[in-house]
């Protein structure tokens, strides 16, 4: 590769990352490379290697879709595909398209910014790497800066302790010995009941009780794969691009009150059955958006909960009472309230008894010592703008991002950043990733990129930076739909709320995968608007169409 003649600059080798290398190099013919912090590809799955991390969306959705023959040719096992399982998918598509020879693996980027003379980034790494690009494009991750809370004497701690997101690659063993997991949001929930399966003695802190849905996990359902997915899987991916979470499902329409009290129990009993996110999308159309509705879907997994904790005390603390089923990340599990009926397994409900420190042999609570061989920190992550603050990045005149962003992001379409021309964000804040099925809006955020460069490149423009009055309008557009939502009823990641001081700023797009499509379709049909798109040898005087 020759690297004096870069035409763009990839953030990150996870799907996003992988998926934009292929296109742009083989259908632009570009010349791109990737800086990849860890040793091998796979971003968020190449890190969050806990016990028990697997994805929520189901297997046969949660893939790639740029090729036929890789849609046929990859098996899962599971009805949900396993963190191991993700990674050897991921490995096996940067095999097949030869995409490690534009990785550079093991290197952080550290610093990038937009030279105005130029019209180039100029990107460093923790390697001493000084390479120019004319576009940069973030690959980043929207969940990958952990959150390790700052709890006084950690230093102290005479264990061992690790944040899931950041896991051993050889792993963690438990046997024996003495655990604390603190954190009860996705990850906690799939790595409690493993960690209880092999550890002596298990502790549980909580801060926020959690609604969580059986998953029903197994093997897949080969006939089901065979008959069903592979002969149909270009109707299966079109019906999941335009739907609202990136998943080729049908939404049931009704309300909860169009049936009677014993057939809505009925509705619940089987989808609770069936498990995973059916329990909400398959019963009422309206428990996402309505209270009175949302209440008898959160009655009833209490009543659940009720029912499979034996320990009354524990059941009072595992309720969640604070906010309405799926204002926070809705969750499925695999025997986690089962899990608290093992005599070694405890929780300790923060709200009570709260830490007041980590001690040389475990964690002080405010009424209780508790000695400790292992913690483990399911404390989530700094969500959606972490990971861009890691790194120092300056667009026009010397503006850091960091500056801009401080009361919360702004973007336009969650793809680009005004004074940031020609850098571009994969799953950016603004836009519905972390509300879908990840590669369903990661491929859509691909495509669009890929299509804008090629209409700028055709046209010979050089310079495509969104306008502020666009940015604004989409940052007002995206209160406007969150506010409308019960995700305001929650203190969750997407507003910032789990890192004290960051700006309570609902982050994502609520407006759904296929709403946020049409109008990206249509963006691009109408040659842009919001965009100011210009040549850079004429000052950049916008190019009219
Ligand atoms: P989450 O969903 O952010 O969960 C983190 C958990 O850690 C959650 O229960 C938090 O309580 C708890 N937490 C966070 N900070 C603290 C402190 N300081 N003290 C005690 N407890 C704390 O992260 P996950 O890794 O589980 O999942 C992240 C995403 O990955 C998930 O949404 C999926 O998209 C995949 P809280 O609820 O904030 O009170």
């Amino acid at each position: 590769m020759n690297e004096s003649e870069l035409d763009a600059i990839v953030i990150g080798a996870g799907f996003s990352g992988l998926g934009m290398l292929h296109s742009l190099r083989e259908e632009l013919g570009l010349n791109v490379k990737v800086f990849e912090k860890g040793s091998g590809v796979g971003g968020t799955w190449y890190w969050n290697r806990y016990p028990g991390a697997r994805c929520d969306s189901e297997s046969y959705i949660y893939c790639f879709s740029f090729s036929q023959e890789l849609l046929q040719d990859w098996s899962w096992s599971g009805k949900y595909p396993e963190q191991p399982e993700i990674l050897s998918y991921l490995e096996h598509v940067a095999e097949r398209f030869d995409l490690k020879r534009n990785i550079q693996f093991n290197t952080t980027v550290t610093a990038a910014s937009y030279d105005e003379e130029t019209n180039l980034w100029h990107v460093e790494t923790d390697q001493g790497d000084r390479v120019s690009a004319r576009y940069l494009i973030t690959g980043i991750g929207c969940i990958s800066t952990g959150n390790i809370p700052d709890i006084p004497g950690l230093d102290s701690f005479q264990g061992d302790w690790h944040h899931t997101g950041s896991w051993p690659h050889e792993g963690v063993d438990f046997s024996g010995k003495k655990v604390a997991v603190i954190g009860t949001g996705s990850s906690g929930v799939q790595s409690i009941p493993v960690i209880a399966d092999q550890c002596a003695e298990l502790k549980v802190f909580q801060r926020t009780a959690q609604f969580t849905i059986p998953a029903r996990h197994g093997s897949i359902d080969q006939q089901f794969i065979e008959e069903e997915v592979k002969p149909n899987y270009a109707e299966l991916l079109e019906k999941a691009r335009w739907s609202a979470g990136g998943i080729p499902v049908d939404f049931a329409k009704r309300s909860a009150f169009d049936v009677n009290d014993s057939e809505r129990q009925a509705i619940y009993e089987a989808g609770w059955k069936e498990g995973g996110h059916r329990f909400i999308f398959g019963s009422f159309g309206d428990i996402t958006s309505d209270l009175k509705s949302n209440a008898t879907a959160s009655d009833f997994i209490r009543s659940k909960i009720r029912e499979i904790v034996q320990d009354p005390l524990k059941v009072e603390k595992l309720l969640p009472m604070d906010h309405p089923l799926g204002s926070k990340r809705a969750l499925i599990d695999t025997n986690y309230f089962d899990t608290y009926n093992q005599e070694h397994v405890d929780l300790i409900d923060l709200n009570e008894d709260p830490i007041e420190s980590i001690t040389a042999s475990g964690i002080q609570t405010k009424s209780h010592s508790f000695d400790f061989d292992i913690i483990v920190f399911a404390t989530g992550f700094d969500a959606m703008t972490g990971s861009f603050f890691k790194m120092d990045i300056t667009g026009r005149q010397g503006r850091k991002l960091k500056d801009d962003w401080s009361n919360g992001p702004s973007t336009y379409l969650g793809l680009q950043v005004s004074n940031f021309p020609n850098m571009f964000m994969i799953t950016g804040p603004g836009s519905p990733s972390v509300l879908s099925n990840m590669p369903v809006s990661i491929e859509q955020h691909i495509e669009w990129i890929k299509d804008f460069i090629e209409y700028a490149e055709d046209k010979g423009i050089d310079i495509i930076e969104a306008e502020p009055e666009a940015e604004r309008d989409w940052g007002k557009h995206v209160n406007e739909i969150a506010e409308k939502t019960l995700y305001m009823q929650a203190n969750s990641w997407y507003l910032g709320a789990n890192i004290p001081g960051k700006p309570r700023v609902f982050m994502p797009y609520a407006g759904g995968v296929g709403t946020y499509r049409k109008q990206c379709v249509e963006i691009a049909k109408e040659g842009y608007p919001g965009f100011h798109l210009s040549k850079h040898d004429s000052l950049n005087v916008a190019v009219a169409d």
